[in-house]
């Protein structure tokens, strides 16, 4: 009997790396997605023959009990999320009702339909925010500085309350940022690739960002499922630290892609008035519209604890990772017009 697995997210960026990494584990993979406006297609368009897409949403509690009931997952991997840390300050509602309370909502769906159904959260190194100490592991307190980081710290705990009140197989993936060419384009990795390439193809004069001197432990997305499905494959339910160990700024991202397109940015100016230039063109300019009103200004993880028990490490550097993503990005661009 095949096993079978229930992602929520299934149209988000590890949405698409899970599912495909599922089906190479030989899983009857259960993808739900919500109604929009919009075709679901896009990120999963090479794997939507072979899965399975069931509609549900997961601030409809009713939707979630109907999905459990009729996919009978063994495991539910729940990554559906409102992920834009500026969206959740100005859709700082609807933020809390899925990021938070819709962790609740999985969990009291699988108590209430299947106590045995082993669960997943999708924790975020967005929890530690102003950093209580360096390396972040499982152990570091808190500190939020978004309303997207309180809401994920409520699914932190709610995940691991239900671990302790019921005995449930539920377990925390506190991953940090990971990226790739399904990464959307709002964030901040897949905008510099994209604005890259589109300059390097004369598609685009010059992008704008907002702090160039942010540094975050940049992992890549295909590696980083690996990491939730160990998880759930162990004795015990556990939360554990996924990251790379390394930490490079906005700033470092821009030159690395500019690199690999034989192109070399020099930074001119300071604050708001810094400009980066390629042959005395300005390529980026800083816009504080793209300033949050509380920054997260340093992440590194410290994933020993995973290394040890999963098993699990991180295989992608960070040179690497961003030519996947640039060439990605200028593949794509080669066949648009304008
Ligand atoms: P994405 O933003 O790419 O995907 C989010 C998914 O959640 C989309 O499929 C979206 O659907 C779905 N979703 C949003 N609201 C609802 C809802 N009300 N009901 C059902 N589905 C909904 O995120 P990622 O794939 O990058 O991340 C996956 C998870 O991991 C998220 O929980 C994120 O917060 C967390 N995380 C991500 C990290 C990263 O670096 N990527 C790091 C740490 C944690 P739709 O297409 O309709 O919008
Ligand atoms: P983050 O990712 O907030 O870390 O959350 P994002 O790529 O949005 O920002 C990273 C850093 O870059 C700075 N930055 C910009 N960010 C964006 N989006 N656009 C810009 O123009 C820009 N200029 C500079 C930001 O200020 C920030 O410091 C991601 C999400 O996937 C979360 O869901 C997840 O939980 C965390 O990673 C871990």
């Amino acid at each position: 009997m095949k096993k079978k697995a229930l992602c929520t997210g299934i149209t988000g960026q590890a949405g698409f790396y899970l599912a495909k990494f599922l089906l190479s584990k030989g899983y009857e993979v259960y993808g739900m997605y919500r109604r929009t406006s919009l075709d679901i297609g896009e990120r999963i368009d090479p794997i939507i023959k072979d899965i399975h897409l069931v509609e549900g949403d997961v601030i409809d509690p009713d939707s979630i009990i109907k999905v459990l009931q009729e996919t009978k997952p063994d495991e539910v991997y729940h990554l559906a999320a409102q992920s834009f840390v500026p969206a959740s300050w100005t859709q700082v509602f609807s933020t809390g009702q899925i990021t938070a309370l819709g962790t609740l909502n999985m969990l009291e769906g699988i108590r209430l339909v299947d106590k045995n159904i082993k669960f997943y959260n999708a924790a975020s190194s967005e929890m530690f925010g102003k950093v209580q100490e360096t390396p972040q592991k499982e152990s570091t307190p808190f500190y939020p500085r978004s309303p997207y980081g309180v809401a994920k710290v409520y699914g932190y705990w709610i995940t691991k309350n239900y671990r302790e009140s019921y005995n449930m197989f539920v377990c925390n993936g506190i991953l940090f940022n990971h990226e790739s060419p399904k990464r959307p384009k709002q964030f901040v990795t897949r905008k510099i690739t994209n604005s890259v390439a589109k300059i390097k193809l004369e598609k685009q004069e010059y992008f704008e960002l907002g702090n160039l001197d942010a540094r975050r432990d940049w992992g890549f997305a295909g590696d980083y499922v690996e990491a939730m499905w160990k998880m759930l494959q162990q004795d015990k339910p556990d939360d554990y630290v996924i990251s790379t160990g390394e930490t490079h700024s906005v700033r470092e991202f821009v030159e690395e892609s500019f690199k690999v397109v034989g192109m070399n940015i020099v930074w001119e100016g300071e604050g708001i008035n810094e400009v980066g230039k390629v042959d005395e063109n300005i390529v980026v300019k800083v816009n504080p519209k793209f300033y949050r009103p509380a920054e997260v200004d340093v992440l590194t993880g410290d994933c020993t604890k995973a290394k040890n028990i999963l098993g699990w490490q991180s295989n992608t550097k960070f040179k690497e990772l961003v030519k996947m993503m640039v060439e990605s990005d200028l593949e794509d661009l080669k066949w648009v017009l304008i």
